[in-house]
């Protein structure tokens, strides 16, 4: 009983301090309220420390500018091959553009037990360092030499290969997919699945970290002209209806009695299912089919001849297709009659409308073999033929009844033309490896437990389809626009620039880059959004820049501007509204200002607010009410009761900076709320002149326990 007593005691105490020290706090309050001491900077050009106020980093910005990663490389033979000089000019437009382009030659110095690893090193060595994209071998296999791999899929199919080792099967592939071993097991047999290789693990990890295409030149004319078309096609092509225009020809792979079901195998279903299904009205189309009495085509198509599919080829497209069956030199269908040649591709005659080429069949892209398949001629055509080339390097395979047009060729191609018009592939490299992804998380593998990549034809299929052409070409679909100049007028170091880009007949461009560059090193690529805006920041200090637009179905356009100096703060408003004029504890306030910066552009505009004469201070920022208006509104959350002072700071990009501060106009009173002054009376008169009031409440209170003491013991 008696402690329990003490306790209360102290709870007593507790309450008087708790009051007591209430109304010192209030009443010091209010005497500050009320008699407001002379501020010690009472000019109006108050000294404030500016630097915690939150900036664009410049530093940061500058890091951007100066550090460019490389974005593609290209592997060519060291000297005294003259290979690297030739390809130079397409690294200086690849790196123009934006592209930082790398070309390598000295594989031999990287680690590896043969000049495929060393080179395949090398490029890891990119790839970990600046995360290229894009792989360009410049040279035919004896120069630059393929992969050969463990994949015995046409013997254990009962088949056999037309050319080469039945064991051992071409690829790039081994190029692009850098995080497999590729021999595990180190027993010299690349490539290896979980069957064969010694420790159950596949040596391929399948996943494509770069897009490789080849360049399969065996001389300097060959590279030449490789090089030569491709600028031409990128920078200078011949504009026409052919940009606009796709070539889909599909034959009979099957008759119906070959099959189980009776039913014939019919390409066409694949090509009518991609024009229907991708290619719908984005680009005038040519579809040329020959079918089995079992199939009723669909949409509209010509029959299919060898002079109708050349003439065709010739006249001009800019993608193409064929599916059916092939061989090195030729496009068949199932009963042998030949739709195109290597002969035909010799004498190609779409000379400055280069096509972007998938044959969807076996063997029509073994370069590895001499060089008279029909890949590798139509990618030499010096000015025509083809800008790439798809194709399998040995046979390729496909299932009966594939209803989905999901298994092997037939999925690979649809995904092929899925990546390129649906996911906006356009750029050739980028079409097939990522299709090739497309296919490695396709259903047809979800679907299946017994189907995945032990299984030496899907193997194959992944491996064998190769591009012979540069990846990163953006191939056409539709006639292109030119550009007009966004860098006119004034433009100064450090302005902040959001741009969308017109064409000369007034488009907005909106898959559009816009690269800059100078000569003190600086470097940068900026790419529209899906509206078209681009959003620049330059760095500071005037200078000279070069720009090149460029982008999918864009004329690039090339100029030059200068950046001039910003020496001039911001011009800001010394009136800000304030809304309410007399807030209270229960208002938000509202400031807004007049601000602009004619130079390189308003960076930011901060509210200071301070109840210590801007000993301290808080900040909030001021927004701009809309892009074209100079009215800039920042808005406080419910502040406490209390006198304050604000000022006004802005900044430019350039780093310009103007304080507005007006020691008699910029401060504001919060007065209490009623709440407030009911809340000293009520503690006033509980304690009535000090002492006395105390002994009332603590009696009272003491009463008051007691009685609920009684209460607990009842
Ligand atoms: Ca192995
Ligand atoms: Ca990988
Ligand atoms: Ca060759
Ligand atoms: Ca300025």
């Amino acid at each position: 009983m008696l402690s329990l007593y003490k306790i209360k005691r102290v709870k007593y105490v507790i309450v008087i301090v708790v009051n007591f020290s209430l109304i010192l706090v209030l009443g010091f309050n209010n005497i500050l309220n009320f008699n407001s001491i002379p501020s010690p900077n009472l000019a109006n050009d108050i000294d404030i420390d500016l630097s915690l106020l939150p900036r664009e980093n410049q530093i940061q910005n500058l890091q951007m500018w100066t550090n460019p990663q490389i974005e593609m490389l290209i592997v060519a033979p060291p000297p005294p091959s003259n290979f690297s000089s030739i390809l130079q000019p397409l690294a200086n437009w690849k790196t123009k553009k934006g592209v930082k382009t790398v070309i390598a030659t000295n594989y031999s110095a990287y680690e590896g037990d043969d000049t495929q690893e060393k080179i395949r090193n090398m490029i890891k060595s990119y790839y970990n360092s600046d995360k290229i994209q894009w792989v360009l071998l410049a040279g035919d296999t004896d120069v630059i030499p393929i992969r050969y791999v463990y994949n015995p899929d046409a013997l254990l199919a009962g088949e056999s290969e037309d050319v080469g080792d039945p064991y051992l099967k071409p690829t790039d592939y081994y190029y692009a997919e850098l995080d497999g071993t590729w021999d595990d097991d180190g027993d010299d047999k690349y490539g290896e699945s979980v069957l064969y290789n010694e420790n159950g693990i596949d040596e391929i990890e399948w996943y494509p970290e770069v897009y490789v295409g080849r360049f399969p030149a065996s001389n300097d004319e060959e590279l030449g002209n490789m090089v030569n078309k491709t600028l031409k096609y990128e920078t200078n092509p011949t504009v026409g209806e052919w940009m606009n225009s796709i070539l889909l020809a599909g034959v009979i792979s099957n008759y119906p009695h070959e099959t189980k079901s009776k039913i014939g195998e019919d390409e066409a279903r694949l090509t009518s299912y991609i024009l229907s299904n991708y290619v719908s009205n984005t680009m005038d189309y040519t579809h040329l089919i020959q079918t089995t009495s079992t199939y009723e085509p669909n949409p509209s198509f010509s029959n299919i001849s060898h002079a109708s599919f050349v003439n065709n080829i010739n006249t001009g497209y800019s993608v193409g297709m064929f599916a059916g069956h092939g061989a090195p030199e030729k496009m068949t269908d199932r009963a042998g009659s030949s739709y195109y040649t290597t002969s035909d591709a010799n004498g190609a005659a779409n000379s400055y409308m280069p096509t972007l080429f998938y044959s969807s069949t076996c063997d029509t892209n073994t370069y590895d073999v001499g060089d008279g398949n029909i890949g590798e001629t139509l990618i030499k055509q010096k000015d025509g033929g083809a800008i790439g080339y798809v194709g399998g390097l040995r046979v390729t395979w496909y299932f009966e009844e594939d209803d989905n047009l999901e298994m092997l060729n037939r999925g690979n191609c649809k995904l092929f033309w899925r990546e390129f018009f649906i996911n906006e592939s356009y750029q050739q490299g980028k079409a097939l490896f990522d299709s090739k992804i497309a296919y490695l998380d396709s259903e047809w593998f979800s679907r299946w437990s017994n189907i995945n990549m032990s299984l030496e034809w899907e193997r194959k299929n992944v491996l064998t389809y190769s591009l012979l052409g540069d990846p990163e070409v953006d191939i056409y679909t539709a006639k292109p626009k030119t550009p007009q100049n966004p860098f006119s007028g004034n433009i100064y170091e450090g302005q902040s620039i959001s741009m969308r880009i017109k064409s000369t007949g007034d488009e907005v461009l909106t898959d559009v880059k816009v690269h800059l560059t100078n000569n003190s090193g600086k470097y940068r690529t900026f790419h529209s959004d899906e509206s078209g805006t681009i959003n620049i920041l330059l760095p500071l200090d005037p200078d000279t820049y070069y720009f090149t637009i460029s982008g999918h179905n864009i004329l690039p356009l090339e100029g030059a501007f200068q950046t001039k100096p910003d020496m001039t703060a911001p011009i800001i408003s010394d009136n800000p509204l304030m809304e309410p004029l007399s807030p209270t504890v229960s208002d938000n306030i509202c400031f807004s200002i007049n601000a602009s910066d004619s130079e390189s552009g308003i960076e930011n505009i901060f509210l200071l607010i301070s109840n210590d004469k801007f000993n301290t201070y808080e900040y909030s920022t001021f927004t701009q009410s809309s892009s074209s208006s100079s009215v800039h509104t920042c808005t406080l959350n419910k502040l406490d009761f209390m006198d304050y002072d604000y000022a006004i700071v802005g900044f430019d990009y350039a780093n310009n900076s103007v304080l507005i501060y007006n020691s008699e106009a910029f401060c504001f009173q919060i007065t209490p709320p009623v709440s407030f002054y009911i809340l000293i009376v009520a503690n006033f008169s509980i304690f009535g002149i000090l002492g006395f009031g105390v002994v009332v409440f603590v009696k009272t209170w003491q009463a008051h326990s007691k009685k609920y003491k009684r209460l607990e013991e009842i």
